[in-house]
C-alpha cells in the first residue's frame, strides 16, 4: 500500500474511532470501522486512484484492499489505545560514571532496540540531599556515604521508559548490581567492571518505580504519546 493511501486510511480510521467513541460503540471499534467504510465510499475512491497509481495495478482491486484495510487499521488502532492504558512505566538513571564515558547513546539505544518507549528524560545534577532521597532505602548501608556523594558528582541522564512489564525487564536488560556477577549481553555486562561504578540505575518494583518517577519528574514533563512503531510491537495472534 502507498504511504499516501496509509496515512489516509489511518486518519479516516481515527476520526472513525473517535466518532464510534462518542457513539458509545468503542468497545465493537472493528464493527464500527466495516459499517463506517461502507458510508465512506465517497472517499474510497479518491484514495484508490493514488493506490491505483503507485502499483500500476487494477484500480477496482485497489478500491477494494482500501475497504478491506480501513476496518482492519481502525482495529490496530483501537488495539493501541488499549495497550496504552496498560503500560507502565519505570525510572532508569544513567549514572556519572555511564555519563562520562560517553554510554547515553549506547544505553539508550538498548532500550530503545527493545521496543520500550521514551518517556521522559533530562539531563540533571542532583545534590547530595535529592541524591540520599534516592537512596532513602539503603541508608542503613555502609556505602550509603559514598553512594551518594558519587550520584551527585556528576550530571545523570535521568529517563522513563514505558512498556509492557518494562520494569521487571528493565532490570534485566541492566544485569546484576554487581558487574561482575551481570550476564553477558546486559548493560552492566557489557559495560561495567565493579559495583562501586555500575553506571546505571532502575526501578526495582511498581511502587519504587512509581516513587522514583515521582521524584524526579513533574508530572508534566511525562510526554504519553502513541509511537508508530507500536502496532508492531505489541498484539496477539
Ligand atoms: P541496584 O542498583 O541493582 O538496584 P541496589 O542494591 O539498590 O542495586 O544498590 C544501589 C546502588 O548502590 C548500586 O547500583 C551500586 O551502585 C551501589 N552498591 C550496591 N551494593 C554495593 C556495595 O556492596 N558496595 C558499593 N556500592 C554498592
Ligand atoms: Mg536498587
Amino acid at each position: 500500500m502507498s504511504s499516501l493511501l496509509c496515512r489516509s486510511v489511518s486518519r479516516a480510521a481515527r476520526s472513525l474511532l473517535s466518532a464510534s467513541k462518542n457513539a458509545r460503540f468503542y468497545s465493537e471499534g472493528r464493527a464500527a470501522a466495516a459499517v463506517a467504510a461502507v458510508s465512506l465510499n465517497g472517499k474510497l475512491p479518491f484514495l484508490a486512484a493514488f493506490h491505483g497509481r503507485s502499483d500500476s495495478g487494477n484500480a477496482s482491486r485497489s478500491w477494494v484492499s482500501g475497504v478491506l484495510a480501513l476496518p482492519a487499521a481502525a482495529y490496530m488502532l483501537q488495539e493501541q489505545e488499549v495497550h496504552a492504558s496498560e503500560m507502565e512505566r519505570t525510572f532508569i538513571a544513567i549514572k556519572p560514571d555511564g555519563v562520562q564515558r560517553g554510554l547515553i547513546s549506547e544505553i539508550i539505544s538498548r532500550f530503545e532496540r527493545k521496543g520500550f518507549k521514551l518517556v521522559a528524560i533530562k539531563v540533571a545534577a542532583p545534590s547530595k540531599a535529592f541524591a540520599q532521597k534516592h537512596y532513602h532505602d539503603l541508608k542503613e548501608r555502609p556505602f550509603f556515604n559514598g553512594l551518594c556523594d558519587f550520584l551527585s558528582s556528576g550530571p545523570v541522564v535521568a529517563m522513563v521508559w514505558e512498556g509492557e512489564g518494562v520494569i521487571r525487564y528493565g532490570r534485566k536488560l541492566i544485569g546484576a548490581t554487581d558487574p561482575q556477577k551481570s550476564e553477558p549481553g546486559t548493560i552492566r555486562g557489557d559495560l561495567a567492571v565493579v559495583v562501586g561504578r555500575n553506571i546505571i540505575h532502575g526501578s526495582d518494583g511498581p511502587e519504587t518505580a512509581k516513587d522514583e518517577i515521582n521524584l524526579w519528574f513533574k508530572p508534566e514533563e511525562l510526554v504519553s504519546y502513541t509511537s508508530n512503531a507500536e502496532k508492531w510491537i505489541y498484539g496477539d495472534n
